[in-house]
């Protein structure tokens, strides 16, 4: 097994792929994109320039969700983050899409617009990507009413889109205290072993967060 992951431990998508690999205690080259360099090397690879991204061998895999699929079909450990029951498995899927597209997108709008110039920012992106969040929020309260984990009883694919979705969102536009099954869940989650390293690894990068990372977790 050659495994790279190009990765930045600050960027929230990368924590996904980085998770698994941790349940997994799988070995793996971390290729950090920081500088020119890397970010020429990772162009080269993915033309998109987006991360992570995995190289195993000669074969490149984009897109966090993929990666995790993958390192599991390849490279499965003691910790599977797809159920092998289909149904299971199903639930598992939708969470994740759940997490990257009604939590980190409407998060990463709110960052994103941070970073734009004055002049180009975009006020009203902002109030609907938080409007996104306040109902994605209340729906997410309900469902993880009963659950431990975001597909159920196991730590899953899902909870890998959790973790980064949730910890920075609550940054970004903070969990209502009413919302406590998602503040309960979020406090699971960077218990988790596995997400506290992501968390611990990235915490030297905080000066970056264009809003100002809050003095907590
Ligand atoms: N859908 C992609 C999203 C990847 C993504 O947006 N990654 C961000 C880091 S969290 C990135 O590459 N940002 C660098 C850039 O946009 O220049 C995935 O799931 O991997």
């Amino acid at each position: 097994m050659s495994l790279t992951l190009y990765a930045h431990p600050f960027a929230s998508y990368c924590w996904k792929a980085l998770i698994a690999l941790y349940e997994n205690a799988t070995p793996f080259t971390y290729r950090s994109v920081e500088d020119a360099a890397g970010w020429a090397e990772l162009e080269s690879l993915w033309p998109i320039k987006k991360f992570p991204l995995l190289r195993d061998g000669d074969a490149t895999i984009a897109e966090s969700s993929i990666i995790v699929e993958y390192l599991m079909r390849r490279y499965p450990g003691p910790a599977p983050m797809i159920p092998v029951n289909d149904e299971a498995a199903l639930s598992v899927r939708f969470m994740d899409r759940f997490f990257d597209n009604f939590v980190m997108t409407p998060m990463a709008k709110v960052v994103g617009n941070s970073l734009r110039a004055q002049a180009d920012r975009d006020p009203a992106g902002v109030a609907d990507a938080k409007a996104q969040l306040d109902i994605s929020y209340e729906w997410l309260n309900s469902a993880m009413e009963s659950r431990l984990w975001a597909g159920g009883e196991y730590f899953s694919l899902a909870d890998c889109a959790a973790a980064p979705a949730l910890f920075y969102a609550d940054w970004v536009y903070e969990i209502d205290r009413r919302f406590t099954n998602v503040r309960a869940y979020r406090t699971r989650l960077l218990a988790r072993p596995s997400v506290a390293r992501a968390v611990e690894e990235a915490r030297p990068y905080r000066s970056l967060f264009p809003l100002g990372a809050p003095d907590r977790d």
